[in-house]
């Protein structure tokens, strides 16, 4: 068996790739385990002699880092012995484990709740440096958010500056409710209407040591969803003890990797269908490990153990209270929703210039051009290349007159090395001092990235780089006039292990356990973890780079343009919603990639990312025809929509295919370009009340759990399901339909009832994706046109699509799409619509905008009508005949001419 193990550290070491899940190349031998010639990951037979055994799935791995061995467990008072269920620790805790903390006195009570003392146990420590007592403190936030942590009474400890705080509830008003069990060695946490446990967590298994802070809870089901960023194979996570490791890398996605991000934040769908959130407010490099008992167990290497229970009960009231939190998601431009372009790799302008002419061609909806780092000098932040893109300045003036924007990209590492007097960035940064420090806190942390020669790196975490960074991003706006700032690479990302000359050998570059991240170091492709900023050691501020960035950036592009600010970041953490968009990075254009992009998307949206999308057509690698048409497809429902490539790579713009490919795509394009009004309004009310725009079939129907593993389609909003072709070759689909009525988006006609609740194949060839309208709403449209800026002109549609007792609702929320703070400012108009018992109703909720007042509606669409109607009016007056269509179908076509701002009342008889 050592000889499989020492396999598996090989291919660790040659592939770079982790030994674990069952998802992986390499078959899977986390600790103790060892791969069979079959490629899968059976122990060896039950070891007779297990003294203290634990059911396997009841196993919490007492050696969690590498290296594990009968003679390593044993001598840190745990059990070894082989398990007979996949993926389960051959080195586990003890039922009468020697470690944790005990109980020590009665509650204390505090402003917001109540703390008590823990003591540890015993003189036993895993990793060292254990503190003791630490306190497990409450805080009743409000009556659905209970914050509750452990820290240090005796020190200050690094925590995330966020400020997550509450008006303070009663115990007695709060719907959850905290104790420890009878005999004082569990901590638990209910949900008070149902008694269901959401966390219950054994004392014993608690640890609290300078670099290594553990604490598993039971959960109440497998249902679970969430934490990021990662790759992940499926929605609902395989709980067979899967460890997913969280640590801001520039990563491709690759499956159980560490990505760009970090999101420690799950949600729960309980037995009975109710759903709760849980976030660990943690910056640390840190791990989550998934065991079928079920439960999680949560180790990080810093900061404290933060954490917030969000209690629903709807998956949508998760995420709007997780929003409420961390911070609601900021209010897009109407322009932002519309197609993007980009590429890395053009080159020249000239190159650019086709690219553009042809989509003018085919006439593609297309909105936003993006320039990466080729359109730079040397790849030099705020520099343009005036060789191979001269002419740019005047070219974005020319977009921009044809009604489109445009976005730069800027990379966070600043060129040191440039003749002195010619690169201002770098000569105004090192006189301000914005720089991340070495050690010393004092000279300038040094690496290599993409400007020639050495760089430095601006530690956004500093006002005075704030300062440094918006008079740069101010200044450049004279020279290319963009509309937003694409702010890549920072993790942030250096390409070597540590900064020049490399990491000392100290316990915070190389901490006792390191979790279970790529390459099993902190300072791959980033910075020594000792290094400074102004927030604190790099150790604990890593994660946190990109989110640092994002509120400046955000700031500066609306100064910089006096409109509402457009920031695209790769690296995310917890509220990053609140400033920027985010991309899933560079994935691969591959079948798997297109396939696992829902997931991502879907997950966004419960981290308050909701305008999030994935490089259609794939990053890395050439794509394929098909691969590329099925994705421009299920792109074109990313509430971010952007087709992307990487260097090198085959052309892959919608128009670069022919006919027939440009012909499909524009087809697609203008079916979102026509809902986009839905879709913005979908954005006000998740930035208003923080809830999702994507949403999975789980999210609308949570009671029915059929829907809790399905991450092939997916919802905007309630309303509109996109179930997209995502193999090779496939000329249908198989399509869950939820318990509801439901619209084929095509034709009107409504979905036989015997699809109800089952799986169906559905026809989807090369020229169509299948798309569903959900009985019960409205959702208004617009003609679609070659940019927003003319559809926004046109005139709008309701599309009414029926329940079952002949009723539907909806809104649309319109302004001018591209002002700051049209909200707070009230300059918008709202609009609610209602069906029932035959009638149209329009509420003008809020009639601010006076842009609205030319906009005209000049269609009706009733879908599931059960009777032909026998005259209709409009606001009193009969409408003609020829202005009415039926179909047999149920539909109705009602052609009209309205104003936006007033009332509608349509009545049918
Ligand atoms: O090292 O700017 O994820 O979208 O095209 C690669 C070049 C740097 C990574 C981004 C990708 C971008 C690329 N960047």
């Amino acid at each position: 068996m050592a000889k499989m193990r020492s396999l598996c550290f090989l291919a660790v070491v040659l592939a770079g790739s982790r030994c674990c899940g069952v998802f992986d190349a390499v078959p899977c031998c986390s600790d103790g385990f060892s791969p069979t010639a079959l490629g899968g990951c059976l122990g060896e037979e039950q070891d007779a002699q297990c003294p203290g055994n634990v059911a396997a799935q009841k196993r919490i791995d007492c050696h969690p880092q590498p290296g594990a061995s009968r003679e390593a467990c044993e001598a840190r008072g745990c059990t070894w012995c082989a398990p007979d269920v996949p993926n389960a620790p051959w080195c586990f805790f003890p039922e009468n484990s020697p470690y944790g903390y005990a109980r020590s006195g009665g509650p204390e009570q505090t402003d917001k709740g109540w703390r008590v003392t823990l003591n540890k146990r015993q003189a036993l420590s895993l990793f060292g440096n254990d503190i003791s007592p630490i306190v497990f403190e409450v805080e009743f936030q409000t009556k659905d958010r209970l914050r509750f942590k452990l820290y240090d009474p005796n020190a200050q400890r690094f925590e995330v500056p966020l400020k997550i705080d509450g008006p303070g509830v009663t115990a007695e008003e709060a719907n959850y409710e905290v104790e420890f069990s009878d005999d004082s060695t569990h901590l638990k946490i209910k949900r008070k209407s149902t008694g269901t446990v959401l966390w219950d967590s054994p004392l014993v298994d608690l640890f609290f040591s300078n670099q290594f802070l553990e604490i598993t809870t039971a959960v109440p089901s497998t249902s679970v969803y969430g934490f990021g960023e990662h790759e992940h194979p499926t929605f609902k996570h395989n709980m067979d003890f899967v460890t997913y490791g969280m640590y801001a890398r520039d990563q491709a996605p690759t499956a159980f990797a560490n990505l760009y991000g970090v999101h420690p934040f799950y949600m729960c769908v309980e037995p009975d269908a109710n759903a709760h959130g849980v976030l660990l407010l943690n910056s640390n490099a840190q791990d989550v490990t998934l065991s079928p008992n079920p439960s999680l167990t949560f180790r990080t290497i810093g900061g404290i153990l933060d954490f917030y229970l969000f209690m629903g009960p709807t998956p949508e009231n998760v995420v709007q209270q997780y929003t409420e939190a961390i911070g609601r998601p900021h209010m897009p431009a109407y322009w932002a929703l519309g197609f993007q372009l980009s590429r890395w790799g053009y080159n020249s302008l000239d190159v650019l210039k086709e690219t553009v002419d042809r989509m003018k061609h085919y006439d593609i909806p297309y909105d936003v051009q993006h320039y990466d780092i080729d359109y730079m000098e040397r790849r030099l932040d705020f520099t343009y290349d005036k060789v191979n893109f001269a002419g740019l300045p005047e070219f974005i003036k020319e977009m921009k007159k044809n009604g489109k924007h445009n976005i730069l990209i800027l990379d966070p590492f600043i060129a040191k090395d440039e003749e002195p007097g010619t690169y201002r960035p770098y000569e105004l940064g090192q006189e301000m001092g914005v720089w991340v420090n070495n050690s010393d806190g004092v000279t300038p942390a040094v690496g290599q990235a993409w400007p020639p020669g050495d760089c430095v790196f601006p530690d956004y975490s500093n006002p005075r780089t704030v300062e440094w960074w918006t008079q740069l991003c101010l200044e450049f706006k004279d020279v290319l006039d963009y509309d937003g700032i694409w702010i890549d690479m920072n993790e942030p990302s250096n390409f070597m292990r540590g900064q020049i000359p490399g990491c000392a050998d100290t316990e915070i570059n190389n901490p006792p356990y390191t979790p279970s991240i790529s390459d099993r170091s902190l300072s791959e492709k980033t910075l020594c973890p000792d290094s400074k900023t102004y927030l604190g050691d790099h150790y604990n501020t890593h994660s946190l780079f990109g989110w640092a960035q994002t509120e400046p950036t955000f700031n500066a592009v609306k100064q910089a343009t006096g409109k509402r600010p457009y920031v695209l970041s790769r690296s995310t953490f917890v509220g990053s919603g609140k400033h920027t968009a985010h991309w899933l990075g560079d994935n691969f254009s591959q079948w798997k990639d297109l396939r696992r992009s829902v997931i991502g998307i879907m997950e966004f949206n419960l981290f308050g990312i909701p305008f999030i999308g994935a490089d259609i057509c794939g990053f890395n690698y050439n794509t394929t025809y098909e691969l590329c048409l099925r994705w421009m497809q299920l792109g074109s429902f990313y509430p971010f929509s952007r087709n992307h490539n990487s260097e090198g790579n085959m052309e892959q713009d919608p128009a670069v295919f022919g006919d027939e490919f440009a012909k499909i795509s524009r087809a697609t394009l203008r079916i979102r370009y026509s809902l986009l009004p839905y879709l913005y309004t979908l954005f006000y009310e998740s930035h208003v009340y923080g809830g999702t725009v994507v949403r999975s079939l789980m999210h609308e129907f949570t009671s029915d759990p059929e829907t809790h593993g399905i991450d092939t389609a997916f919802l905007w909003g309630s309303a509109f399901m996109i179930a997209p072709v995502l193999e090779e070759g496939a000329r249908t689909v198989d399509v869950y339909f939820p318990d509801a009525q439901w619209f084929d988006y095509y034709t009107g006609l409504k979905v036989p009832s015997s699809w109800k609740k089952s799986h169906v194949t559905v026809s989807a060839p090369l020229n169509k994706i299948p798309l569903y309208i959900r009985g019960g709403n409205i959702l208004p449209q617009q003609a679609p046109a070659t940019t927003t800026t003319e559809s926004r002109l046109n005139p709008f549609e309701l599309l009414i699509a029926l329940d079952e007792q002949g009723e539907a609702s909806g809104s649309l929320f319109w302004d001018d799409g591209d002002s700051i703070d049209t909200i707070e400012n009230e300059n918008y108009f709202l609009a609610k619509y209602t069906f029932s018992k035959g009638q149209l109703k329009t509420e003008i909720v809020k009639d601010g905008y006076r842009g609205a007042d030319t906009l005209k509606y000049n269609k009706i669409t009733i879908l599931g009508l059960k009777l032909r109607p026998q005259a209709v009016s409009l606001n009193g007056k009969s409408i003609r005949g020829d202005a009415v269509t039926y179909e047999m179908s149920g539909k109705l076509v009602l052609r009209i001419s309205a104003p936006l701002t007033k009332e509608l009342n349509i009545k049918f008889y």
